[in-house]
């Protein structure tokens, strides 16, 4: 028996030992609340699958990563539109057996736009909107033992009931966010408040001197025993001490939830958070069990004490001293990657508005990732965000629902951020009106849509009252203003195009001051202003609505000179930080709108460097049209030998010198932010340098390759391999790929080259385009090429020596009756094309005949480019003489391109 004892005894004490030993493990261990992505691994199929069969059918799944879109590709193709429609994710997960007894959720950032959930065969639950986050409780669906899988169905297809309706960007499909599995104690703050963090953080009653922070939420026990915990809440400063405790002791009963709502005061002397100076402080909630001392939940935020007001007369004041508000606004879209950009490049986009100068930006038309307001708050940007009901509503239950759940989860899942002043819903949303024929219907449906935006206001404002609200509306002063909507907000926000899409650039200023006189309490933000900007295209003469990159300079340098000298206008975002896709556009570049400051893959245009030049303190230089390298110019008589060009610099220094090749040209003083040098290009590569002349580190330099042509094309100083002629256009277009630069149409010169005859095509009945049509050209890249031609020509000369050459003839039919929208979900789609046109011509080389009767009836197909190449021996100095005959039609030219062989 002893010996029995004595063996049981050890045996009994080392077991007593480990659990001890594992007690103190657990203890030391102690899990809070885990947040792990599952984002890789998965497998994607683009289609309908009845889940019940999905273990009967053979679907081809693809490999795939999150954050992921299905529409990366089809929307830049030529066909129209892309696919909107249903599609599926699967994907095992392994569960953490200590998860047991933990409350498991699945949090999604983001997928557009309705998202349903199903784990283990069964229904999880479903999420209607593409652009705020959701989560759902899934601890009764899990497996410890083995994979558990889930499948997941995203539909982008157009509703009726889910805004956006329409909207000029394109509705990329996918779960283009990050997805975490957050696994919580049994008691936990709350996880299931509409995806937020369940604790809501609110500095109030800040000054100079003091700040309080209130802190409310729910705390939730999903066990069976009731708990006493301490809700233990510490304010740290950005060194990480603790500047302020307190501790509430909380009973939280038994499968319950349970308010709690805290009071930080007299916070003394708070560093302020400001663009300038983004102080942030932390603040850390715990729950701690109180009999164990067990750390059973964290919850922890930044914290940024500020003060801010508008006024109508005097625009935005932060922490008691007046701030303009500029900056972007800001599109998730990326080259190649749709809208499933990687957080670090969301994060990048906000650090590019910051180096712009920026200090603000409009989140629009959506919330978006939850990285671009963690970086505004770490950044110093002030921010606005809203809700996407663009353009139209649905008068419908179903749609004012989605709008407001949309908002309450902005809100909720926002809130804590100190960048975000503004919450914001609908825009534009009168400029496509419903019932144009029924006058009394749309009156009834414009009531509708102010009932709607007094819900958002109302919900927003009981949800928020610490913030503004706006809404942003086009530029149609009286229909707002009629309808109600610049009254039911606090600010007002305004789209405001003139000088592009309507009017002059001085419109704007008769705008703004129609606003300040007829609404003399209503603070206004410039929402948008913008024009295209084809990185491509280049103009010396630059009109409205050209789309190059020199008309969208003189536009911003007006706006921008606009809202500087204007005490009133609180703000301005420009529209857009980037270049974004748009599925519905037809431009010189179709798919796309180009109005950004920075290109597709964030390369700064012109515009970007007047706003650093203009906002930034720290010294910044920079050569204008950077991306502009290979340049093509006509000399005005064959025997000079440079070619003088306007170069400007946008600058905050107060003087600078240009050196080309090394040389001292001059110096010249800086006005309104900008100089404007005359430099005298060569034939082939220029190295240009500016430099600051107080501060010698200050300085851009560019090589630019000049390919200068003779009006003479017999010219022996400046003898020449290539020419390409853009017909119809008075623009450059500069070819990507090729870095070849096609002139402007000029007229026949006696020596040189040129058209002869015809007049430039214009789209009928446009008001806006100064050149040729908006259609996508089927079969290349260089659209504005083909989209813009000579019609009626009669004849085209080149007055080369003798030698063997190759000329290439470039047509397309640029109007058709191809496009209908389906106006279901406002996408082209397409028809049979048909040309509006009927035409047949022949085209002679040199007497030649190389193209009988080319026309509708044979080669020229809508919006379709097509090219012949002719190579041609000059032998009897008269040079290449090409002629059109018209038979049926006008006779039409394209593009023209000469290439010398010998
Ligand atoms: C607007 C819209 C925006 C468009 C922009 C434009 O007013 O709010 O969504 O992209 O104009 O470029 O036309
Ligand atoms: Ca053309």
């Amino acid at each position: 028996m002893i010996e029995l004892k004595m063996q049981v005894f050890p045996t009994k004490k080392i077991g007593l030992v480990l659990f001890m030993f594992f007690v103190l493990l657990c203890k030391s261990f102690a899990q809070e609340t885990v947040k792990t992505s599952i984002n890789s691994h998965w497998q994607f199929y683009k289609g309908k699958i009845n889940p019940n069969e999905l273990a009967l059918t053979k679907f081809n799944w693809e490999n795939i990563n999150i954050p992921h879109s299905w529409n990366k590709d089809d929307v830049m193709d030529d066909e129209y539109g892309y696919y909107r429609g249903e599609a599926w994710y699967k994907k095992n997960l392994y569960i953490n057996a200590d998860w047991k007894n933990k409350t498991v959720n699945i949090l999604f950032e983001g997928a557009n736009q309705v998202c349903e959930v199903y784990i283990n065969g069964k229904y999880v639950g479903k999420h209607i909107g593409g652009y705020t986050a959701f989560s759902f409780a899934i601890s009764k669906f899990l497996k410890f033992d083995q994979p558990n899988e889930v499948l997941i169905k995203v539909d982008n297809s157009h509703n009726d009931d889910i805004p956006p309706l329409s909207a000029d960007f394109t509705f990329f499909g996918g779960i283009y966010r990050d997805i975490f599995l957050i696994a919580s104690n049994q008691v936990h703050f709350d996880q299931d408040n509409y995806a937020s963090a369940g604790v809501f953080v609110k500095p109030t009653r800040v000054s100079n001197t003091s700040a309080d922070l209130n802190l409310f939420g729910k705390i939730v026990n999903d066990g069976q025993l009731d708990i006493n915990v301490n809700l233990q809440t510490d304010l740290l400063d950005a060194e990480g001490k603790i500047i302020k405790s307190q501790n509430i002791p909380i009973k939280v009963s038994s499968n319950s939830k349970i308010d709690f709502n805290q009071l930080i005061q007299n916070i003394n002397n708070p560093k302020l958070w400001s663009p300038d100076l983004p102080y942030l402080y932390q603040v850390v909630c715990k729950l701690i069990e109180q009999s164990s001392g067990k750390t059973l939940a964290t919850f922890s935020s930044s914290v940024g004490f500020r003060y801010f007001k508008f006024d109508p007369n005097l625009g935005f004041f932060l922490n008691g001293k007046p701030l303009k508000l500029l900056g972007a606004n800001r599109h998730q879209d990326y080259k190649d990657l749709a809208n499933a950009m990687p957080d670090d490049l969301a994060q990048k986009d906000m650090e590019l508005i910051k180096e712009m100068g920026g200090n603000f930006v409009r989140v629009a038309h959506y919330p978006q990732d939850p990285t671009i307001l963690e970086t505004c708050d770490r950044f110093g940007l002030l921010a606005m965000v809203e809700t996407p009901q663009v353009n139209a509503i649905t008068e419908t239950e179903a749609f004012a629902n989605n709008s407001l759940v949309m908002q309450k989860e902005m809100i909720r899942q926002n809130f804590n951020h100190p960048s975000v002043i503004i919450w914001a819903y609908m825009n534009e949303v009168l400029l496509r009106p419903k019932f144009n024929k029924d006058s009394e219907r749309q009156e009834t449906y414009f009531k509708n849509i102010a009932v709607l935006a007094q819900k958002l206001e109302d919900l927003t404002k009981a949800e928020d009252d610490s913030r503004y609200t706006l809404i942003p509306n086009h530029g149609d002063f009286e229909l707002y203003n009629r309808v109600g909507l610049t009254k039911i907000p606090m600010l007002v926000g305004w789209n405001l195009y003139f000088g592009w899409y309507s009017g002059v650039f001085a419109d704007l200023e008769t705008f703004l001051a129609k606003h300040h006189q007829l609404l003399p309490d209503k603070p206004m933000i410039i929402t948008e202003y913008g024009a295209d900007a084809d990185r491509r295209l280049r103009s010396d003469r630059p009109v409205k609505f050209d789309k190059t990159m020199d008309y969208a300079m003189q536009y911003h340098k007006h706006y921008l000179n606009a809202f500087q000298k204007l005490p009133y206008v609180a703000g301005a975002t420009i529209w857009n930080l980037v270049e974004f896709s748009s599925a519905n556009r037809e431009e010189s570049w179709p798919n796309m709108n180009y109005k950004g400051v920075m290109s597709w893959d964030r390369i700064p245009k012109d515009a970007y460097y007047l706003y650093q030049a203009k906002l930034l303190s720290y010294p910044v230089l920079n050569i204008a049209s950077k991306s502009y390298k290979n340049r093509t110019a006509i000399l005005n008589q064959d025997t000079d030998s440079t070619y003088l060009e306007k170069l400007e610099i946008f600058t905050n220094q107060a003087k600078v010198k240009l050196l080309i090749n090394g040389l001292e040209i001059g110096q010249k003083e800086t006005v309104n932010h900008s100089v404007v040098f005359e430099v005298p290009f060569k034939n082939g590569l220029n190295n240009i340098e500016v430099v600051s002349v107080e501060n010698l580190t200050v300085k851009d330099f560019l090589q630019i390759n000049y390919q200068l042509l003779s009006p003479n094309l017999k010219s022996t100083k400046h003898s020449f391999t290539q020419i390409k002629m853009n017909l119809g256009d008075d623009r450059f277009f500069s070819d990507d790929l090729l870095n070849q630069n096609w002139l402007p149409e000029k007229e026949y010169n006696n020596g040189g080259w040129g058209f002869i005859g015809g007049e430039k095509y214009v789209i009928p009945g446009t008001q806006l385009l100064p050149y040729g049509s908006n259609k996508l050209i089927i079969g290349t890249n260089n659209d504005p090429v083909y989209q813009t031609q000579r019609q009626n020509i009669t004849g085209f000369n080149f007055d080369v020596l003798n030698g063997k050459y190759e000329v290439t003839f470039h047509f397309a039919e640029v109007d058709s009756t191809n496009i209908i929208k389906d106006p279901k979900n406002d996408l082209k789609v397409k028809n049979n094309y048909s040309s509006l046109n009927d035409r047949s011509f022949n085209v002679y080389l040199n007497n030649n005949l190389i193209l009988q009767n080319l026309g509708t009836q044979s080669y020229l197909k809508p919006e379709t480019a097509v090219s012949f190449k002719s190579i041609v021996d000059v032998t009897d100095e008269k040079g290449i003489k090409i002629k059109f005959e018209a038979i049926t039609g006008k006779t039409i030219l394209n593009a023209i391109e000469l290439k010398r062989i010998y």
